[in-house]
């Protein structure tokens, strides 16, 4: 008889499921996967058969609606971009790059302010400012302030937490799951090793979810988009009136309908100028995509 669950983590050539009887089984994959090419991933709904004796059978993935490489994870409905308000100094660029890798994977992207124990008002203007068009969060995971609005985001939802090493992400989790104990980090510590203390991706069943830590996000860095695809991206774009040019890059091309909105303010200055970098770095990889 085949039970389904979900994989929450896989260690070796062992995986942990949780059934949908509430039930955790370790498991061993059936050979098969590796011929198919087939990986079973954090985050897959697996079909596991259970054996006379020894480890249950995992013989089933059921088919995705989605899967990243870097961290391996499947199946996310969010990803919860973490950034600091005091140390370390929130990286942008970052910011922006996660929100179009989760719009590619079809994820709606969180934007999400941690350390506001420690924030000036400058910085939490810049982070309402820059990340008006998304749902974002604003919390402290020291003084649990905004934790009921992080709870009631996660539930009945997968989310991932992704970041910058010491933004908190271990941190959040810890303070939402009493029990959990995740290893945190100084950050004095983590800046001179130069790596996250997170080193792999579970998965914690949580509100009819799971929320899952990773050590870090980096699928962006393979993808080649078409300027229409990243445009989509962009949801302040979607208020723009249609540029003369098909394919517009919304640099410098005349009778644009991008550039109105920053006078306008529907998209902040700085944000455009870490677009324009990101638009000529996705100009370039489509030049050389055939390389
Ligand atoms: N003041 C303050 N400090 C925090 C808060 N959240 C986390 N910290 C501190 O920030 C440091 C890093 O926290 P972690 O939770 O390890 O960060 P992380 O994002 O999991 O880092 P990696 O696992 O390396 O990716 C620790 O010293 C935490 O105590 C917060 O809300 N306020
Ligand atoms: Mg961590
Ligand atoms: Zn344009």
């Amino acid at each position: 008889m085949t039970e389904y669950g979900l994989l929450l983590k896989g260690v070796g050539s062992f995986y942990e499921v949780l059934t949908d009887a509430g039930t955790s089984v370790t498991c061993k994959a059936r050979g098969a996967f590796r011929r198919e090419g087939l990986v079973p991933t954090v985050g897959d709904r697996v079909g596991i058969e259970r054996q006379e004796s020894g480890y249950a059978k995992l013989v089933e993935i059921l088919p995705r609606r989605n899967l990243s490489v870097r961290p391996a994870v499947a199946n996310i409905d969010q990803l919860l971009i973490v950034v600091s308000a005091s140390a370390p100094a929130p990286d942008w660029m970052l910011v922006d790059r996660l929100i179009i890798a989760a719009k590619r994977m079809g994820v709606t992207p969180v934007p999400v302010l941690n350390k506001i124990d420690t924030a000036t008002d400058a910085i939490r203007e810049t982070f309402l400012r820059e990340y008006h068009a998304f749902e974002t969060l604003t919390v402290s995971a020291v003084t649990h302030e905004g934790l009921d609005a992080l709870k009631d985001r996660l539930t009945g939802k997968v989310t991932c937490f992704a970041g910058q090493s010491a933004v908190g992400k271990s941190s959040l989790l810890n303070a939402l799951f009493p029990n959990l104990h995740l290893e945190t980090g100084g950050l004095s510590e983590k800046t001179e090793r130069g790596r996250h203390t997170t080193r792999h991706a579970e998965l914690w069943p949580y509100a009819g979810g799971a929320v899952l830590d990773t050590p870090g996000f980096s699928l962006f860095e393979t993808e080649c988009l078409e300027q229409d695809e990243l445009d989509a991206c962009y949801p302040e774009f979607s208020d723009a009136s249609p540029c003369r040019f098909p394919g517009c890059m919304h640099i410098s091309e005349p009778d644009c309908g991008v550039k109105p909105l920053l006078e306008a303010g529907v998209l902040s200055a700085e944000r455009y100028e870490r677009y324009k970098e990101i638009a000529k770095d996705y100009q370039q990889r489509r030049k050389h995509r055939y390389d």
